[in-house]
């Protein structure tokens, strides 16, 4: 498989699945908010506030060669647009940094130990390609990027989840995948992680109902991390709508869960793998592609 295409099947599918898991996502209200939202001026299908912050936090992994915390901090805040439909605090604190505040104080600022969130992971995919090669280079690049925004150790956790799955699924042997996430994590991923493989193991699937009652379908990164990661290996074989569609069906956080499934499955698969109409109508895509080549080109400097 060409390595490259595995990068654009990355961040093209995770742009993919965040646009056609959008609509999806929250209750009523959110449902409805999004249908004014959900298209561009020239009918192009727009992705959210997950996309928005992977392009910003690949621009700046190109533009510095690694995590610049301060400049991070300042185009995520510049890149802030309500219409992406942010979560509630991360908007408050991109809005505060935008006003020359320091992301240092406002980090733990909203919540004692900094959101839990799953907004660090889902924009996390750019790391893991830029540093695919560097296991320790990496750790360290997502908590530098991750406790700009989410300082909780959930938060960071997830994050490091995602990062690792997409990865493993650029190198060839994915088998062992489940494992070792249970063999780096604890407590209630590494109970979440062991049902995952104990699905995986057994040849009944379970419904969107006992998925989201067992891994979570909520914003909290405990919550929609480890699903993503047992969405994307479900799936894995099979063709990628069927991923989306189940995540739609989902409910909940179908936008970040399609997300991160969808960068790990991309990242097995690569984009010609992707058939999907809506691929060429998806916002930025040629731009996404540009960003996957350059964080591929950029990833074989440190072979
Ligand atoms: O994590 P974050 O960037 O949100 C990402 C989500 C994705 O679904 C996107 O698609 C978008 O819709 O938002 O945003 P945060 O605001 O940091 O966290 C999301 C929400 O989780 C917060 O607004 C809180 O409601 C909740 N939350 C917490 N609640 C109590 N205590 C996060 N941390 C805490 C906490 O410590
Ligand atoms: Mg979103
Ligand atoms: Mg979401």
């Amino acid at each position: 498989m060409n390595k490259q295409d595995k990068y654009h099947g990355c961040l093209v599918g995770l742009a993919l699945g965040d646009a056609l898991g959008a609509p999806f996502e929250g209750g009523i209200i959110e449902r409805f908010l999004w249908k004014f939202f959900s298209t561009t001026k020239t009918g192009e299908i727009r992705y959210t506030d997950d996309t928005q912050m992977t392009i910003d936090t690949a621009q700046s992994l190109i533009a510095y060669q690694g995590i610049n915390q301060d400049a991070l901090a300042e185009h995520y805040s510049s890149s802030y647009q309500f219409s992406r439909g942010y979560g509630a605090t991360a908007a408050k604190l991109l809005k505060a940094i935008k006003k020359g505040q320091d992301w240092r104080n406002l980090n733990t600022k909203y919540f004692k130990d900094g959101s839990y969130g799953n907004g660090a992971a889902m924009r996390i995919a750019p790391v893991a390609l830029f540093y695919s090669h560097n296991s320790r280079l990496m750790q360290h690049a997502i908590e530098q990027s991750s406790v700009i925004t989410h300082a909780h150790p959930d938060a960071i956790t997830g994050a490091k989840i995602i990062a690792q799955a997409i990865v493993i699924m650029l190198k060839d042997k994915q088998e062992t995948i489940v494992q070792q996430l249970i063999e780096t994590n604890d407590n209630e991923y590494k109970r979440k992680l062991l049902q995952v493989k104990k699905w995986l193991e057994n040849t009944g699937k379970p419904t969107t109902k006992e998925v989201a009652k067992k891994l979570g379908n909520g914003i909290e990164a405990i919550n929609s991390t480890v699903t993503a990661v047992y969405l994307a290996l479900r799936f894995l074989n099979q063709d990628f709508n069927e991923l989306i569609k189940f995540v739609q069906n989902l409910k909940g956080d179908t936008d970040t869960i399609a997300t991160m499934s969808s960068a790990i499955w991309g990242a097995k698969n690569g984009l010609k793998a992707i058939k999907n109409p809506q691929l060429q109508i998806l916002e930025s895509k040629q731009k996404i592609i540009k960003l996957a080549d350059a964080l591929y080109y950029l990833s074989l400097k440190s072979v």
